[in-house]
């Protein structure tokens, strides 16, 4: 199969969620027929939907894969799985989240997969992390580009660098 360029969001808050993202960037590089080619900084963020939950880090990537959609789905949840993910209820805690944001542009409905994702132009903790390794993409159906809809939600606040947090937080 041609490779497609596929765009994937991960997030951890729960269980040393750095070192979470950190390996799971390896795990995605070491799929078979899949290459990451990009990588975003670490974002702190506030969580979104179920608000009583400990703040999430997410990043995104942007990998090249010969891996179909159905099975780079299977993959990511095996890396999931591996993390000790526990599926509870929705927008529950997790050790690793990994989402397929966008497959080559494809657009798709079934139970198990919608591309583009279907929350993820709304979620600041999705597009601000896009927007800094590929500013001028676009997910299928979205006319802005991913650094136009970054700077609107940027003003919502709750996303921030993880390294300039840490170094705010710094006590002397
Ligand atoms: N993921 C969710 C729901 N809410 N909030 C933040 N900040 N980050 C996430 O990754 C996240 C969320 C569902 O997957
Ligand atoms: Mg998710
Ligand atoms: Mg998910």
């Amino acid at each position: 199969m041609t490779p497609v360029t596929a765009i994937i969001a991960l997030g951890s808050n729960l269980a040393e969620p750095v070192a979470q993202i950190h390996a799971a960037v390896a795990a995605i590089d070491a799929l078979p027929h899949t290459r990451v080619t990009a990588v975003s900084a670490l974002y702190r963020t506030a969580p979104v939907g179920y608000t009583g939950q400990p703040d999430f880090i997410n990043a995104v990537l942007q990998a090249e894969t010969a891996l179909a959609a159905a099975d780079l789905l299977a993959a990511l949840h095996g890396i999931e799985q591996a993390a000790g993910r526990e599926r509870s209820f929705r927008n529950a805690p997790r050790t690793l989240d990994l989402d397929i944001i966008d497959y080559g542009g494809q657009v798709h409905d079934s139970d198990t997969l919608q591309l583009p994702h279907p929350r993820a132009f709304e979620r600041g903790f999705v597009m601000i992390p896009l927007a800094e390794i590929a500013p001028d993409y676009r997910l299928p159906g979205h006319p802005p580009s991913a650094a136009a809809q970054a700077e609107r939600l940027a003003a919502e606040g709750g996303v921030q660098r993880w390294q300039d947090w840490a170094a705010d937080s710094t006590v002397e």
